[in-house]
């Protein structure tokens, strides 16, 4: 029988920072992490690689060298979550019991509610930045770009980084202009939203952008289709059921439809969409006081991000160190989170917000703007903050910077 005081599902981004931070506050060995995957990757470096600007390598570690030293490993599945009875079953037949429950499962993609996929991976000239194993087909479909339709879908559901299917259009743009075929090619971005970017600052901007690249903007289309043998991508239009329109490409790039992880949806933890239903401020489940969370897997009501898992740690942390001293929780969660819109091979319009949408930019310089001193930190800076600062659990977001350098701006 295995007994721990804290037990971490998931050990992805917010799994394995809150673990280091676990260890700092109770010793690394109360604490456990349930983790499947031998690799631990960095996915938002996944834009860059989706576009030839850096290797699949670079973007992945092993879970054993991104695991606090001394805190234990189990190398499964969650198979299924008691909080009833502080429990969790494992794939390999286990049972884990807790006094405390850390869920970072993140969300799950679903290619396979696109008819025609995942299989139409097989095929040439499709690809997606979203998963490992598809990720290098898009730079492959990209490098065998020679005239067409370039195609970039974003799905009807929530989606983690919401910039991110965007980014490789402007990137695939700037690729066809850099090699002289972009004069043979249509730029074309069909997103169920209704709106470009979530919140207007942004969205403004990339309007500016989308126009000055001859880039064309369709919303409220929706992905329905693959047709790989003939090169086509059937969409749905949201706002008139029953409508489609077959688009010819040259290149597909798809962003699946996401949900949330099943182990949560079907267990007494979730909402009712599926989602782990803690409270907005302080991260605790709003039912089991025991039981806290982070990240994608979660119903906070703000973009799914790896910048939001990063300030979502720093509050997290304060929540439980109160809980185990029997104090109330006292650090609110104000929703920050951030994209790094990638426009071009140099430049970034770096979006920073909080729950209600207001822009909360920690460099006292309009963000809105497309930079390349922002495009240096998305693809240099940013790697190093994520291995050797988030993840070890030194890297609670960049409230405190933003403070110090507004002082006296305002
Ligand atoms: P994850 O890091 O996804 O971790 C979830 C973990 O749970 C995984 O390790 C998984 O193996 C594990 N797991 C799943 N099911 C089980 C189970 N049953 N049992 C045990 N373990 C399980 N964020 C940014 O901040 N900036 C960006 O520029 C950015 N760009 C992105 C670009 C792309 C293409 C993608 C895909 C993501 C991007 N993100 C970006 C988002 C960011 O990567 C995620 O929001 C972040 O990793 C979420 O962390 P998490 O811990 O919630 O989930
Ligand atoms: C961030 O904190 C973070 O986590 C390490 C990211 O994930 C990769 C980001 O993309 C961004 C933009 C931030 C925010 C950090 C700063 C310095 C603005």
């Amino acid at each position: 029988k295995q007994h721990y005081k804290m037990l971490v599902l998931g050990g992805g981004t917010g799994g394995i920072a809150m673990s280091a931070r676990m260890k700092r506050i109770m010793g690394a060995e109360n604490v456990v992490v349930v983790e499947p995957s031998d690799t631990h990757y960095y996915q938002p470096i996944w834009t860059l690689v989706g576009a030839g600007a850096k290797s699949l390598s670079t973007s992945g570690r092993s879970t054993a060298s991104v695991m606090p030293s001394g805190v234990k490993w189990v190398k499964s599945k969650v198979r299924e979550i008691n909080p009833d009875s502080n429990t969790v079953y494992v794939d390999d037949g286990s049972k884990i019991t807790y006094d405390y429950l850390i869920v970072a499962l993140g969300l799950q993609l679903h290619f396979e509610k696109i008819k025609g996929l995942p299989e139409g991976f097989e095929y040439p000239r499709i690809g997606s930045n979203y998963s490992v194993q598809t990720v290098e087909k898009t730079w492959k479909a990209l490098q065998n770009f020679k005239e067409g339709n370039a195609v970039f879908s974003y799905p009807n559901t929530p989606i983690k980084c919401g910039g991110a299917p965007q980014k490789i259009m402007y990137l695939s743009d700037a690729y066809l202009r850099k090699t002289g075929k972009r004069e043979k090619a249509n730029i074309i971005y069909n997103t169920s939203l209704p709106v470009i970017f979530a919140v207007k600052k942004y969205a403004d901007s990339l309007w500016e952008v989308v126009k000055k690249r001859d880039i064309q903007v369709n919303l409220r289309q929706n992905l329905i289709e693959v047709r790989p043998d003939k090169q086509e991508a059937v969409f749905e239009n949201l706002d008139k059921p029953g409508e489609t329109k077959v688009f010819e490409y040259e290149m597909l790039h798809v962003t699946p439809p996401m949900g949330p992880n099943a182990v949560i949806k079907g267990s007494p933890l979730a909402d009712e969409a599926g989602w782990l239903d803690v409270d907005k401020e302080n991260l605790q489940h709003k039912r089991y006081p025991n039981v806290f969370g982070i990240g994608d897997c979660t119903s906070l009501p703000t973009s799914k991000t790896g910048a939001a898992v990063a300030a979502q740690s720093g509050v997290l942390h304060r929540t439980i160190s109160r809980v185990l001293k029997k104090q109330k929780p006292d650090k609110k969660y104000d929703g920050y989170t951030s994209c790094p819109l990638v426009t071009s091979y140099n430049t970034v319009i770096l979006a920073e917000f909080d729950y209600d949408g207001n822009p909360l930019e920690t460099f006292p310089i309009n963000q809105a703007k497309e930079r390349r001193s922002m495009y240096h930190m998305k693809a240099d800076v940013m790697p190093h903050l994520y291995w050797h600062g988030l993840l070890r659990g030194l890297w609670g977001g960049p409230e405190p910077y933003r403070k110090l350098l507004h002082l006296g701006m305002k």
